[in-house]
């Protein structure tokens, strides 16, 4: 069956495996740092670009490659780059496309050091940037200015569920000549494409759902052209923050169970989000998956499925939260989020700690919002966990 045909399961097993001499099931790993050449010529015509070879690990890696295709082809991008951490992506796209006199306009909720750095660290370079609520595309184009040169999105935003409308600002940044960049950390490419939507950049902590068992940290940038592709892959190079083969076989591995993963994890959070929305003791719930989601129907036609990402507060605010989290039994009191097993934790002092009180006012970052990664556990275990430590608030 030829590759292009095959459905997202098939691509996420086999997408991106390099024919091995041995015919080995799972490719190996090129645990190496460096490629011996024939001679002197053939090196000379590797470092040219005459000759396809590898060179260095840095620039490219057998294990590695197959990560960038595999996660490339299921994002449906020309190529993907695969980075040592989901912050080294956010910093690769940062320096390839902001410098001195730019401007970025970005939604306001993000994950906290992808604002921060922008905050503390570009602005010393002269960047400029605006935080906006880009869940609504009139604030995203009420922003932009002569120098904006990117557009940087979270939908699903970490942690308040706020959903942006990908193609609308796509459309919007295309007319500017605009670059808009995608975190889809939340989603995976398993519930959303933001380069099928108009998005030139995608961008992934694959320490998340794409590897999903909790032991890796790690990024991926994809990009829809072979333009975007050739302005970051350089960056990336030139910092030095490129994966390690082991990572990227670890992370490959995970990659094969992405769908099932998210299926399980989505029927579980359904159930979640709905025992949490019908509990006494919570006061609201932010979940794609509920009607009471502002933007409910935006969901539905942007996202594949809700995820099982899900932000709430109880009555009582931020002690009474803080009393559930220290007593859930099976739950992790722990940040990260997309793996297996079920997360708590608290983004106004621990992910988002480091923003301002200002900016977390504007995002809408309470401090009694609670966020929950639902895992793949048995759901009676995990809503008999929260119920438990909802009867301690
Ligand atoms: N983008 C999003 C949406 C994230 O949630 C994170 C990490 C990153 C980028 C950065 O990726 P990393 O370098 O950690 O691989 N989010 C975390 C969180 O919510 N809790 O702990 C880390």
């Amino acid at each position: 069956m030829h590759n292009e045909e095959l459905g997202f399961n098939s691509q996420a097993v086999h997408a991106g495996k390099f024919d091995d001499a041995l015919g080995s099931a799972i490719s190996p790993i090129y645990q190496t740092s460096t490629f011996s050449f024939d001679n002197a010529d053939h090196g000379a015509k590797c470092f040219s670009g005459e000759v396809k070879g590898y060179i260095y690990t840095r620039i490219g890696n057998p294990t590695i490659n197959e990560l960038e295709q595999a996660v490339a082809k299921l994002e449906n991008g020309f190529g993907g780059i695969a980075v040592s951490s989901g912050m080294a992506a956010v910093n690769t796209v940062y320096l390839a496309y902001l410098g001195q006199g730019k401007h970025v306009v970005a939604h306001n909720a993000l994950y906290g050091p992808s604002r921060a750095i922008l905050e503390s660290l570009y602005v010393r370079f002269g960047v400029e940037s605006t935080f906006v609520d880009a869940t609504n595309t009139e604030n995203v184009a009420k922003a932009i200015r002569p120098n904006t040169s990117l557009i940087y999105l979270e939908t699903p935003a970490n942690p308040t569920m706020g959903i942006t409308d990908i193609k609308e600002v796509a459309v919007l940044a295309q007319k500017h000549g605009i670059t808009v960049c995608v975190d889809n950390t939340f989603c995976s490419p398993y519930l959303q494409k933001p380069l099928d939507l108009g998005a030139d950049i995608v961008l992934h902590s694959m320490t998340k759902f794409i590897n999903g068992h909790a032991d890796i940290v790690a990024g991926m940038l994809v990009t829809k052209t072979k333009e975007h592709y050739d302005k970051l892959r350089p960056v990336m190079v030139g910092m030095g923050c490129n994966m390690d083969p082991h990572q990227a076989w670890l992370t490959r591995r995970g990659l094969k169970t992405l769908g099932i993963r998210i299926d399980r994890a989505q029927e579980n959070a359904i159930k979640v989000a709905n025992f949490l929305e019908n509990h006494r003791k919570v006061e609201w719930v932010l979940y794609p998956g509920l009607a009471s989601h502002p933007q409910f129907e935006l969901a539905k036609k942007q996202m594949k499925g809700p995820g099982a990402m899900i932000s709430f507060g109880l009555h009582g605010g931020l002690d009474a939260g803080k009393r559930m989290m220290d007593n859930v039994q099976l739950a992790l009191l722990a940040v990260s989020l997309g793996g297996i097993e079920t997360l708590i934790q608290h983004p106004a002092s621990m992910t988002h700690s480091k923003l301002s009180a200002e900016a977390k006012r504007l995002g809408g970052i309470t401090d009694g919002l609670v966020r929950l990664s639902v895992g793949i556990e048995d759901v009676e275990d995990i809503i008999a966990d929260l119920d438990q430590a909802l009867t301690k608030v």
